[in-house]
């Protein structure tokens, strides 16, 4: 191999999580069939990533073959005046069901660092408590995560982990969510609008703001509660939402859901390599819909008068 190719591969291949994907000899599981399987969803995007659904992965063979990878993964979740209040039911649920075996560090972002709960963590996963300053805004504390995500991947976790997942504290897990998840760039398919008209999505609708969208635009309506995927691409969606938030704060406007807007204006032009169904952040106020085989992660109800600071 010449010197230029050495480096080459020690420089771009070596550490970079995502590129083969190896499973042990020998492991037995039930033949894939590629022309049965779920019929009532769709489980492709027109780019071609995939929509993960229950039933549309094995969970086995995944597992397998990132367990060899010995991949480590950053979790961030706010916790800033009262929502405090919803931490402890979070870090228990992600323990039984949040990449169960495998390296976690789940980074908390709180004003109140006295009140973060004690959970038992298991081995290879670990908490970490950030001291962020409180706001008498909500749309600030949630809009204000994206400087504070890219912040941490510069400061902290660069050549640390290898994938980050953002996810809302006011939530919690009830079943698998694990390295079916893992990608490039990861959104989640927000469960309040998926059966609906692109033209109903609350995308921003004044050209004004760089969170603009056009009617006849935009694939489907993303969560800001949760997305994810490798660090740089993490970083590169999170240093854009919150430079485009700012440029339209000083020019005095915010945008319809502030950084949830962003992250959809972001996934229009960069589109995510996979997408999770809304499986992955349901509503616990919504009955299950029939093609919601399993919830894996949903919103608790929340009494918004009592909770936000306004
Ligand atoms: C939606 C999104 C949320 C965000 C918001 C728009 C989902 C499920 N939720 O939820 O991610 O995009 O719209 O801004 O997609 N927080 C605090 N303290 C506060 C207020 C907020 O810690 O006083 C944090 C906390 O982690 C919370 C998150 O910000 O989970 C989002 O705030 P929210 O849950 O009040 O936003 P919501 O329900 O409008």
């Amino acid at each position: 191999m010449s010197g230029m190719l050495c480096r080459f591969v020690d420089e771009n291949l070596i550490g970079s999580p995502d590129l083969h994907l190896v499973a042990p000899d020998g492991l037995k599981y039930p033949q894939p069939s590629i022309t049965h399987g779920r019929t009532d969803i769709v489980s492709l995007t027109p780019w071609l990533a995939p929509i993960v659904w229950e039933g549309t992965f094995n969970p086995v063979i995944l597992d397998s073959i990132y367990q060899k990878k010995n991949i480590s993964i950053a979790a961030t979740v706010f916790a800033v005046g009262k929502y405090i209040m919803f931490l402890k039911n979070f870090l228990e649920t992600a323990e039984q069901h949040f990449f169960v075996g495998f390296r976690v560090n789940v980074y908390v972002f709180t004003d109140r660092p006295k009140e973060v709960p004690e959970v038992k963590m298991a081995a290879g996963r670990e908490l970490i408590v950030r001291s962020v300053p409180s706001s008498k805004r909500w749309q600030e504390i949630s809009a204000r995560r994206m400087e504070l995500i890219q912040t941490l991947i510069e400061e902290t976790l660069l050549n640390n982990v290898d994938y980050i997942f953002c996810l809302d504290v006011d939530s919690k897990f009830h079943s698998r969510w694990g390295t079916e998840s893992l990608e490039r760039l990861v959104a989640v398919i927000h469960p309040g609008y998926y059966q609906d008209d692109r033209n109903k999505f609350p995308y921003e609708r004044r050209p004004s703001s760089r969170a603009y969208l056009a009617p006849g635009e935009g694939d489907f309506y993303y969560c800001g509660g949760a997305f994810g995927g490798l660090l740089m691409e993490v970083h590169q969606l999170a240093k854009t939402c919150r430079k485009n938030f700012e440029d339209d704060a000083k020019e005095n406007i915010e945008a319809a859901w502030q950084e949830e807007s962003h992250l959809n204006r972001y996934m229009w032009t960069n589109k995510p390599s996979k997408v999770l169904s809304p499986e992955y952040l349901w509503q616990d106020f919504k009955p299950r819909n029939p093609e919601i085989h399993t919830v894996r992660f949903s919103g608790v109800i929340k009494n918004y008068a009592e909770i936000r600071p306004n």
